[in-house]
């Protein structure tokens, strides 16, 4: 036995301290980012534990707070992080949870950890991008303390601060601000939507935000989902007509895999799946999506023939059929997930592939067989999916035979620009003849092309695909892209890497810009991801005294431009429209890249965006108003 050294400088502290800053010095390596993404995934990775703590059967409730000046604060009521000394660091095992790099998966004793993230190296990443972080462990009626300050140096041991008759672990940190240097101010929103995301996917866990920086303005939201994913479904089909009443859900665990699937069809026609691991969403699917995909097509066409739905063999099912207007989400907790892709979020492991296909199959067929008018209602729907399916295949044939999608035959309406460099080529998807028109004489022609749209764009969200394909808006947009569209997408064809839609700055225009970004994210979606699409902002008002002209782009800031001006003698002239505008103003005030502010369109959540591009599109009409005067939500500002 070694004998204890009083601890002033060992080498483990060196070792402590150097793992720290290796953090420090490349958070990107640890977080991604240390943009406002980064920021918020400090707050994830806090919460994960306590999540953890939540699915070992020990926590109920997790309560997130967001304090003045920007200080998290995370608390769950659990065991409470172990607070003795941690026989191989020598160190309180808070600190060593705390300070050590990879102390994740070592120091939890066996229990897996579901959460994602960083497997378990969390807290100390936290604590070393942090300017300070303390501890609270409310445990066996004393209440622990220990604090960390400077990117996670201790400032003291293990400290016993009072009694409690509670038990849990209180996590408060601030961002370092010399890290973060973009901002480290949390996006109240971002918190919320994953929070309800965390509460939907883990079902009986109560989540409670507070928002507590601004006494003026306080707000504080509350999730806790008894039947979980069940009703995320419902919650994804609320504005949606469902086609049969209940959410089908199936569950199970095999070689420690918990599998849980919940599904319900409505009477559109996109197909909303999504999934997830160990509470992360796998954007691009994986094992667990695929073994759901093939079993809900084998077991669909299997029903459908035994109950003589389906009478040849060339007319099965294809996934496609069986997806349509299925809404669904595919979770699954797996100890040791491996992650692949383009942005790692394809779940690998080929055994989950099986163990997803094992509990579908019972479960979900013997739905379908206590549930026969259920049944019909989703194999019918099918069933004209396939018939639609072979009908627009049929009329694609037709029209690709006269090339009418070909990419060398552009639109006769869009005015190209002359430059054949695609990088720094923008077009302007500009609503209306008169618009389109002052758009064309106003631009600079060596790199900025226009595209008038005349009639309505289909809305996508109602409309069966051929159709969407038949729309004249739609197929000049796609032609004008040029980098195709669906699975034979190819951006490395795109021919202007900004697309930029102008409409005019009222409820139409907003209703037309939304049927645009539907048919984007519907159909289009890499063009968003990658950061393509962009929103003219044309000003609202036009403000002259005597020859000077100033433009407003709100109203507030119309009320500075009046301040300026001094009252005598103001002539303001509010535009309805776009059409308004001479060219020369139109450049100068919504094109010209000196002067313009665009606003890009980032999806950064894009289930809670399918719901509110859902609400949007569908048949109510007051969240729908209330979207159109406060639309901050879809899209981050940018000046260019
Ligand atoms: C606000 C954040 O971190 N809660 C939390 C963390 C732990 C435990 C309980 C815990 C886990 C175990 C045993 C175990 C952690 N413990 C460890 C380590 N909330 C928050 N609540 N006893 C308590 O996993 O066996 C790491 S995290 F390493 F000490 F086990």
């Amino acid at each position: 036995m070694m004998e204890k050294v009083e601890h002033s400088y060992t080498s483990e502290d060196i070792q402590v301290l150097e793992g720290l800053e290796a953090v420090r010095k490349r958070p990107g390596m640890y977080i991604g980012t240390t943009s406002e993404r980064g920021l918020h995934h400090l707050v994830w990775e806090i919460i994960d534990n306590a999540i953890d703590e939540s699915l070992a059967g020990y926590a109920n409730h997790i309560i997130v707070k967001i304090l003045k000046d920007n200080v998290i604060s995370v608390e769950d009521n659990g065991r409470g992080i172990p607070v003795g000394i941690h026989e191989k660091t020598g160190l309180s095992t808070i600190e060593t949870i705390f300070t050590i790099l990879h102390a994740g998966g070592k120091f939890g004793g066996g229990a897996y950890k579901v959460s994602g993230g960083l497997h378990g190296v969390g807290a100390s990443v936290v604590n070393a991008l942090s300017e300070y972080l303390e501890v609270y462990v409310h445990q066996g009626g004393k209440i622990h303390f220990q604090r960390f300050e400077h990117g996670g140096k201790s400032t003291g041991p293990v400290t016993l601060i009072g009694t409690t008759d509670k038990r849990g672990s209180i996590v408060i940190f601030k961002a370092d601000p010399t890290v973060f240097t973009e901002t480290t101010t949390y996006n109240y929103e971002t918190i919320r939507d994953r929070l309800r995301q965390i509460a939907f996917l883990n079902k009986g866990i109560k989540i409670s935000l507070f928002d507590e920086r601004d006494d003026e303005n306080l707000a504080s939201v509350e999730y806790y989902y008894e039947g979980g994913i069940r009703e995320y479904v419902e919650f994804l089909n609320k504005n949606k007509a469902p086609i049969h009443n209940d959410v089908i859900y199936v569950e199970g665990e095999e070689e420690n895999i918990i599998v849980e699937v919940a599904m319900q069809y409505n009477d559109g026609y996109a197909s909303n799946v999504y999934s997830f691991c160990n509470n992360i969403n796998t954007h691009e699917g994986g094992t667990h999506e695929e073994g759901f995909r093939s079993t809900l097509t084998r077991l669909i066409n299997q029903y459908a023939k035994e109950n003589n739905f389906i009478k040849k063999d060339e007319d099965a099912l294809i996934g496609e059929d069986v997806r349509e207007g299925l809404t669904a989400i595919i979770s699954v907790k797996h100890p040791d997930p491996q992650y692949e892709g383009q942005t790692k979020t394809k779940l690998g492991n080929a055994e989950v592939r099986r163990i997803v296909s094992n509990v579908m199959s019972g479960q979900f067929e013997r739905f379908l067989l206590e549930n026969p008018s259920q049944a019909k209602t989703v194999i019918e729907k099918s069933i004209i999916a396939s018939k639609a399916r072979l009908a627009a295949k049929k009329a694609r044939e037709l029209t690709r035979r006269k090339g009418a999608l070909e990419i060398s035959s552009l639109p006769g309406k869009l005015a190209d620009c002359s430059t054949n460099d695609s990088t720094i080529s923008e077009i302007y998807l500009v609503e209306g003849d008169s618009a389109g028109g002052s758009a064309k004489l106003g631009r600079n022609r060596e790199f900025q092309a226009i595209l008038p749209l005349r009639g309505k764009v289909i809305n996508v969200e109602k409309a069966q695909r051929h159709k969407v394909f038949d729309n004249n808006e739609i197929r000049s947009m796609i032609t004008a892209f040029g980098c195709g569209f669906g699975d034979e997408m190819d951006l490395d064809k795109l021919r202007y890497h900004k697309i930029v839609i102008m409409t005019d700055a009222d409820v139409d225009g907003s209703h037309i810009r939304t049927l645009i970004l539907t048919f984007f994210y519907r159909f289009l979606k890499p063009l968003i991801e990658a950061g393509h699409i962009f929103i003219a902002q044309p000003p609202l008002y036009k403000v002259s005294k005597g020859t000077t002209v100033r433009y407003a782009y709100s109203d507030a800031e119309l009320e500075e431009v009046k301040l300026d001006f001094g009252t005598d003698k103001i002539n303001i002239q509010r535009y309805k429209g776009l059409g308004e505008m001479n060219p020369e103003q139109l450049w100068e005030t919504t094109m010209d890249p000196e002067v313009r502010t665009l606003i890009q369109v980032d999806i950064d959540n894009a289930i809670e965006a399918d719901a509110v591009f859902e609400m949007l599109m569908g048949d109510d009409v007051e969240p729908r108003r209330e979207f159109i005067v406060d639309n901050a939500r879809f899209v981050k500002n940018l000046d260019i």
